[in-house]
């Protein structure tokens, strides 16, 4: 059996219970308590159940957390260099102590496994993100998560598995090391070099890797990431689209493409070491390395978290250890005399070559441009064009905001007949009285209702802009706070237009189409707009209109004016 030696001789792990004691666990964990485990948390116990994580039995004690951290090394000796934490809050913490076992169960409540609690304590967590990250500077996706939003106690234990968590996308294409082991030695595999990668793959990293595989006559594993990876990357629906559209581009019967669960850290040379310990768990011998592996790039300053090749220095130094070797390449460019791609140290001086950034992609993207055939598949394209389409198919959002009376309402209706005329895009109004009769019936207007009443309208308005609508929201809104809170959970997703309806006080008041001032004024409605509740002026709202001297109609054909010269209309 050997496809089961881990690296260093050790044995794969495979921590799930046996099936006669699944039963007896369930029941006895009626008396534990349980951690629902963060999305971070589900992918380290996924890894750790299958033997991913080899040769680890659980969430680091006390003792392994200490030598991870400061030796890169369990107390044993064996090569380890990422601390593998169940973190938890103070009063969870609370809860545990005086427990032998622990049920660590999903966010909806299965229990997946059991953890028999060794060390619980509080950990130095600048220490931590000192030696593992390299850095204390909070733009590190991986600092900012240590220092301030992982809950501050550890809890160390071996784990047993009950459940492997669920998933229920790709699942033909999700592999236990197992699996994957037993698969090559089916297919004849002896070598096999391991590719990991975060991003879609375009032809640079297609001739990368078969360039790399034909190197040391192996076959080629593409295992892409589909746990958590960096804030912003590509979805992982959409990769895995991609990589399957690439698939067909490789040689025949040289590429198998895995999905491996789990949870970055963007540690850079600490990140490459445990991706080539895991690859080796995985069943593979070879290991690509690239330029700046596993790091979050640089700080806003532009100075680099780690130095381009130090993940390929520190995996030199230990690939002997972990028994799998590295193949460092080299960014590859397009050579447009010979069209094709090579590495960048092939290319003679003032031969011209060609590459585009992920920045200058993403800009083609969103404006509908060419994507050139000797960069990407077509097919390749056309999956990311799904995802990230032209401006002019992209969702939006229509946030009005302005005092009673100022116009939104007559605006947004004629914006939404106008939009109903052009076509393409499905549009709703979320307008501030008809939300106040239907979906916020049971608010009235004190500060923190019409801060629920305002979230829910972005909630909403984010669901439409997600699938592609346009969503037309017009109430009050009058704090600034809560605008910012609508604003960014919306950007995310696609565009965002704040329009003030910055019609002075006077004039609302002098139309008082609805006699609400009058009542305001004479003390018979509370905390009104404007009146008795302050308005907080937008300070950077993408269109102002004043409806004193103009007609609806015209303030709509202003708005319409701005989106068209921003090619947000076809
Ligand atoms: S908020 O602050 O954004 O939650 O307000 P909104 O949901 O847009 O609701 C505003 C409409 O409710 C009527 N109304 C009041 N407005 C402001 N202050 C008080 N106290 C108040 N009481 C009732 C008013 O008709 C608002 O509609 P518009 O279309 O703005 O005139």
């Amino acid at each position: 059996m050997d496809h089961l030696i881990a690296p260093h001789g050790g044995v794969l792990c495979d921590l799930m219970a046996p099936e006669n004691q699944v039963e007896q666990l369930k029941a006895a964990s009626v008396d534990f308590p349980s951690v629902d485990l963060t999305p971070r948390q589900l992918c380290d116990l996924e890894l750790l159940l299958n033997g991913g994580f080899s040769p680890l039995q659980g969430f680091l004690s006390r003792d392994a957390y200490q030598s991870v951290v400061e030796k890169m090394a369990l107390p044993g000796g064996t090569l380890w260099p990422m601390p593998i934490m169940l973190a938890v809050s103070k009063a969870q913490a609370e809860a545990l102590a005086g427990h032998k076992r622990i049920a660590l169960r999903e966010p909806e409540g299965t229990m997946l496994a059991v953890l028999e609690v060794e060390d619980i304590w509080e950990a130095d967590f600048t220490r931590e993100a000192e030696a593992v990250y390299g850095s204390l500077n909070e733009e590190h996706p991986g600092v900012a998560e240590l220092l301030h939003h992982q809950p501050p106690v550890y809890v160390g234990g071996k784990v047993t598995g009950v459940e492997m968590p669920h998933h229920y996308d790709f699942k033909e294409l999700r592999h236990t090391p197992l699996q994957l082991r037993s698969e090559f030695s089916r297919l004849g595999w002896r070598r096999v070099t391991a590719f990991q990668t975060r991003n879609p793959l375009h032809r640079a990293h297609k001739e990368m890797t078969v360039r790399a595989s034909t190197q040391v006559g192996s076959h080629l594993l593409l295992q892409p990431v589909v746990g958590l990876t960096k804030p912003g990357d590509v979805d992982h629906f959409t990769r895995v689209r991609c990589y399957r559209a690439i698939g067909v581009h490789y040689p025949p019967a040289l590429m198998k493409l895995s999905l491996l669960n789990l949870a970055m850290r963007m540690a850079g040379p600490r990140e490459g070491l445990w991706h080539a310990i895991i690859r080796k768990n995985h069943g593979c011998t070879h290991f690509i390395v690239g330029r700046d592996h596993a790091g979050p790039g640089s700080d806003s300053k532009g100075n680099p978290f780690y130095g381009p090749y130090e993940a390929q220095d520190l995996l030199a130094k230990y690939q002997d250890e972990i028994e799998i070797s590295m193949i460092p390449f080299q960014e590859m460019v397009y050579a447009v005399g010979r069209s094709q791609y090579l590495p960048i140290d092939e290319i003679g001086e003032g031969e011209e070559v060609l590459s585009i950034s992920g920045t200058e992609l993403r800009r083609r993207l969103r404006e509908g441009l060419d994507i050139p055939d000797w960069f990407s598949y077509p097919e390749v394209v056309a999956e990311l064009r799904k995802s990230y389409p032209p401006k002019e198919n992209q969702g939006l959002t229509f946030f009005f905001t302005g005092l009673s009376g100022s116009g939104k309402s007559t605006v947004a209706n004629v914006l939404l007949a106008k939009f109903m005329e052009i076509g393409g895009r499905p549009v709703t109004l979320l307008d501030g009285d008809i939300v106040r009769k239907n979906l916020s019936s049971e608010l009235g207007f004190s500060r923190e209702d019409r801060n629920l009443n305002i979230l829910r309208i972005g909630f909403v308005a984010n669901e439409i802009t997600k699938n592609g609508g346009i969503a037309i929201c017009a109430p009050i809104a009058p704090y600034t706070e809560t605008r910012r809170q609508v604003r960014a959970l919306i950007s995310a997703h696609g565009a965002f237009f704040e329009i003030h309806m910055a019609t002075p006080l006077e004039v609302c008041e002098g139309r008082d189409r609805k006699g609400l001032y009058a009542k305001a004024r004479a003390g018979l409605i509370k905390e009104f707009t404007g009146i008795s509740d302050p308005y907080e002026t937008p300070e950077n709202p993408e269109i102002t209109i004043d409806t004193t001297d103009i007609t609806p109609e015209e303030a709509a054909a202003e708005i319409l004016l701005y989106l068209e010269n921003r090619g947000y209309l076809a």
